[in-house]
């Protein structure tokens, strides 16, 4: 091999031991075109590990905090959230379905702002495996980045593969190649020239001039994007969604799936206390013996901060003050060496260090918005061994079945705070594909507007909509044991806009969502699905929250607002007349509900209290 500038003997040995073809092809043409200083190739090992935790330090990308094993890094004061706008497909025909770039011209501009732009940088060339290893659909991934953050991160939160490149020809992997590009105060300077190009058949990413993980670290929501594609072609999905067993009676153990959309409860959702984690964000589903089963494509968490307090979140509390290895993104540095995020326990420093550079309260950012004390994106990253929480077959190749499947948003005034759906098909079109929520601070732009959000995937589906949703419903077919569905609100709230629920209380919607897999509790038949009965419920607070629960407090929680029910499934219906190759059935569906509803509005009016309800036994 032609030894290159910058490549030294050691790294070279390094890439010339792989036998997956491709590889070296791949890490030489872009050590050419980027030009870094110098190149690490990490084989995984605890000594190249330790190597780049050190250069994340001595970059100045990391600083070290008071507790051992924490260290802190800072986004740019424009990068702190995936940027929709700056993300595209590359398509050799561009579709008006998706966001994207005639190929050929995305190709163009991004290998011209690749340019030169990891001169004076390190490149790290990672290599790791989607998937426990050994999964059946494990999914191999090399990494290029100029970031020790990121290579770092990525230590964190995926498994590690150089010598499964070495051993096996994989036949095909995915690539991912990221710049900071230059820097200014340690972040990317030209954030004019974002870019986050997915080339999907190249099954390439590259992305540059930003450092936010979300739009940085390849191996996450870029590579679901890739992967979302891939599964559609072989018959497994990927999905948006945590995994987590939801402990019953006895030493019963039932996994579920969540998907929620970015800050609406998905991390402290399978972070509850009592139960256990498999992973809190990307899973990959298939079928497997008339059942679905599910792994973990990562092995670590990128959490949100905000919020998290020892009240409400005590397993995270916990682990948030482990010392153990650790990165903090966007917090307030304080004096001590501590970290503050908004709402944790505690009243918030008068001064410290943030994104915005130095911070006290009143300060305004350079386009003179009130800065917070840490970002509402602000996150941390840990790996699921240092989770007390994690279950014991987080990282099983076998991965986990599946009992139920559930939908969450953030809606303040239609979705029950838990609710059933009468099938599969009914599940998929009116949870799934009717999930809305109000837009948050994980993305850049405005927040708090109602959009859907099709199986809180809607930013990383890289297929047709249409087409993803036929997948979905045929998925469930033929199923011996399908998953049940679900849907979750943790965000009803009364006229005057007071919550309805409190953190605490999805505790008990999973327990009874546990019980209905199996079951084990009757429910009541609403137009719009199966609710709990009130004395189920009123059981499993007393049981697993020891607290009382009240009748008026279920009636206010449980009735069917009809009218705002009504219109969802206008917007929903109106959203998907427009998608082309949305099956017919998907369209009955929707009017099935419509009728129950009005229906059901002729007899009771507006507000239907569950008590006329009939009752399905268990
Ligand atoms: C999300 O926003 O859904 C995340 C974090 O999980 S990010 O890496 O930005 O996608
Ligand atoms: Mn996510």
């Amino acid at each position: 091999m032609r030894k290159l500038e910058g490549l030294d003997e050691e790294s070279l040995e390094k890439l010339e031991a792989i036998r997956t073809p491709g590889v070296r092809e791949f890490v030489l043409r872009y050590l050419s075109l980027c030009q870094p200083e110098s190149v690490f190739v990490c084989t995984g090992t605890e000594e190249d590990q330790e190597f780049i935790r050190r250069e994340a330090l001595a970059s100045g990308e990391e600083r070290a905090l008071a507790t051992p094993g924490h260290t802190l890094h800072f986004d740019g004061y424009y990068d702190q959230g995936r940027d929709r706008d700056k993300t595209k497909f590359l398509l050799a025909e561009p579709s008006p379905h998706l966001p994207s770039l005639p190929r050929e011209e995305g190709l163009a501009e991004i290998h011209e702002l690749l340019r030169g732009s990891m001169r004076g940088h390190r490149m790290y060339v990672l290599f790791f495996v989607l998937g426990p290893r050994g999964f059946r659909y494990q999914i191999p991934c090399v990494q290029l980045t100029d970031s020790s953050y990121v290579a770092h991160t990525e230590s964190l939160l995926y498994r590690h593969a150089y010598d499964l490149f070495k051993r096996r020809r994989f036949p095909w992997f995915f690539r991912f190649v990221h710049s900071q590009g230059e820097l200014e105060g340690g972040v990317s300077k030209n954030v004019e020239k974002k870019r986050i190009y997915i080339d999907l058949e190249g099954e390439t990413v590259f992305s540059v001039n930003t450092q936010y993980g979300g739009n940085s670290i390849g191996l996450k929501k870029l590579a679901m994007r890739l992967a979302i594609r891939r599964g559609h072609a072989e018959g497994w999905l990927t999905e948006h969604m945590f995994i987590m067993g939801v402990h019953g009676p006895g030493e019963r153990v039932t996994y579920f799936a969540g998907a929620f959309p970015s800050m609406c409860g998905k991390t402290s959702t399978c972070m509850l206390e009592g139960e256990t984690i498999v992973g809190d964000d990307i899973a990959i589903l298939w079928r497997e013996r008339g059942r679905v089963r599910a792994v973990n494509t990562e092995k670590g968490i990128f959490g949100i901060l905000d919020g998290i307090n020892s009240a409400d979140d005590p397993v995270l509390w916990r682990v948030l003050h482990r010392p153990c290895e650790m990165i903090f993104s966007n917090v307030l540095l304080t004096e001590d060496g501590g970290v503050y995020w908004n709402g944790m326990d505690g009243d918030p420093p008068s001064r410290g260090t943030n994104y915005a550079g130095e911070w006290f309260p009143g300060k305004r950012g350079p386009d003179g918005h009130p800065v917070p004390p840490s970002h509402k994106n602000a996150r941390f990253a840990v790996s699921l061994e240092n989770v007390e929480n994690a279950d014991p077959l987080w990282d099983d190749p076998a991965g986990v079945e599946v009992g139920g499947i559930i939908f969450g948003g953030r809606d303040s005034d239609t979705w029950a705070p838990v609710e059933e759906a009468f099938d599969w098909v009914h599940g998929v079109v009116t949870k799934g594909a009717s999930l809305e929520s109000e837009t948050t601070a994980a993305t850049l732009g405005r927040e708090g507007v109602r959009e859907l959000n099709p199986m809180a995937n809607l930013d990383f589906l890289s297929i047709p909509l249409g087409e993803y949703l036929a997948r979905y419903l045929e998925f469930g077919k033929g199923l011996s044991s399908p998953p049940k569905i679900f849907s979750v609100n943790y965000f009803l709230r009364d006229e005057r806009g007071e919550f309805l629920t409190t953190k605490k209380d999805k505790a008990v919607w999973l327990k009874w969502m546990e019980l209905r897999v199996h079951g084990n509790v009757g429910a009541l038949e609403a137009p719009t699905g199966l609710l709990p009965r009130y004395e189920d419920l009123r059981d499993l607070f007393g049981r697993v929250l020891g607290r009382r629960y009240g009748r008026s407090q279920y009636l206010r929680q449980f009735s069917v607002r009809i009218p705002q029910h009504l219109s969802k499934l206008e917007r929903v219906e109106a959203f998907y007349r427009k998608i082309p190759g949305v099956p017919t059935l998907f369209f009955e569906v929707l009017e099935a509900q419509r009728r129950r509803l009005e229906e059901a509005r002729k007899k009771w009016g507006d507000l239907l209290s569950p008590q006329h309800l009939p009752v399905r036994e268990a």
